[in-house]
């Protein structure tokens, strides 16, 4: 018979890693593991439930809820709240940080960051979803969490992880030694150990971008494009586009087979459109520790300064060399852009 590592078995093993680590970490783990599985639940039976479409509601960052999104983000909330491991959650669907303020939470040590439903706007239509989530150390020492404790920058990091509600369910996620992953078997409800020291290859052929705001891009962007599509015989070009939507779904798939996925600035968006704390940051985590690069075409995600909570940003992310590439066409052909002058950049062709 096959034996079979589940997550549950996985993550106490890993906890010999951390000597001095008392297992508030494992705990934590455990319990974004088992929410994710409630979550799961619920997305799979979507069209038979009432709860396909929207809530009628609009978050912070005005865009309308769906109602998968609001009991997504309650599941993993309430997860995060009776297992006293974590003392405050930003969440993509609240305006403020959430502290825990119970008993058995508010001096506990760790800090979530999440996204519960990413793509949310592929669920009507059965394509593949996500959560993202990171975690890192408080700052503070005890009593009520401050911003300090929320506003950390990606390499301060302690784990980072997303689930793919996908073709078959996974978690995936790492603790800064490299990255596993467990697919969901629905017959024993247990995420098994089946993709271990996941790594994305160094080249690959696929290219994601929403290539309709083409006209919108920063020149550099549009020039990697073009080198995309251009006739190469010893690279492989052109490469293949694949864009569902779902920045989980598509980073999985690149992390896999090997591929970029970028989501630049915009004429609409011109920070960019996905959040640093619960959509970037993570994933350039996972990225960085399966062997890729992420940059929001300049510098390193994983050390932009976060001033607020839901802050917006570029992203480049991906197999090392496609992203190298990338960031050399974004200084040749768009060296003006900084941090500081985004706004000034987009032309319109
Ligand atoms: P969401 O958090 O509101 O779901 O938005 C994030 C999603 C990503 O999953 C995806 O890559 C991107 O938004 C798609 O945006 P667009 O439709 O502009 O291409
Ligand atoms: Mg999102």
């Amino acid at each position: 018979m096959q034996s079979i590592k589940t997550l549950g078995q996985f993550i106490i093993e890993k906890q010999a890693d951390f000597p001095y680590a008392k297992g508030e970490l494992s705990r934590l783990l455990r319990d974004i593991g088992i929410a994710s599985k409630i979550v799961n639940r619920e997305v799979n039976k979507a069209g038979l439930a009432d709860i396909l479409g929207d809530a009628g509601s609009i978050n912070i960052q005005g865009e309308g809820q769906k109602k998968l999104d609001v009991y997504a983000n309650e599941q993993f909330i309430t997860a995060l709240k009776s297992g006293g491991e974590c003392c405050v959650v930003v969440s993509e669907e609240n305006d403020e940080y959430i502290y825990i303020d119970s008993e058995i939470s508010k001096n506990a040590k760790y800090v979530v960051a999440i996204d519960p439903l990413d793509g949310s706007s592929n669920i009507d239509v059965n394509v593949g979803v996500g959560t993202v989530f990171s975690i890192f150390r408080r700052k503070s020492k005890s009593g009520a969490a401050t911003m300090e404790d929320v506003l950390q920058r990606g390499v301060e990091q302690v784990a980072a992880g997303y689930v793919i509600y996908g073709s078959s369910t996974m978690l995936v996620y790492t603790t800064g030694k490299g990255v596993n992953g467990f697919t969901l078997d629905p017959s024993i409800g247990e995420f098994c150990l089946s993709h271990p020291d996941m790594k994305i290859p160094k080249d690959g052929v696929i290219y994601s971008i929403n290539e309709g705001y083409y006209a919108h891009f920063p020149d550099g962007i549009k020039k990697y494009i073009k080198f995309c599509q251009v006739e190469d015989e010893k690279t492989s070009r052109p490469y293949t586009s694949r864009y569902t939507g779902s920045m989980v779904a598509d980073l999985h798939r690149n992390m896999i087979k090997g591929g970029i996925f970028l989501y630049p600035i915009t004429a609409k968006s011109p920070k960019g459109k996905l959040r640093l704390i619960y959509e970037c940051n993570p994933m350039a985590f996972i990225i960085e520790q399966a062997g890729g690069k992420a940059s929001d075409g300049y510098n390193r995600i994983l050390e932009l300064e976060v001033t607020e909570l839901h802050q917006r940003s570029a992203i480049i992310i991906g197999s090392e060399n496609m992203v190298l590439k990338a960031e050399e066409m974004m200084a040749c052909f768009s060296p003006q852009v900084t941090k500081k002058n985004f706004e000034g950049l987009v032309s319109i062709q």
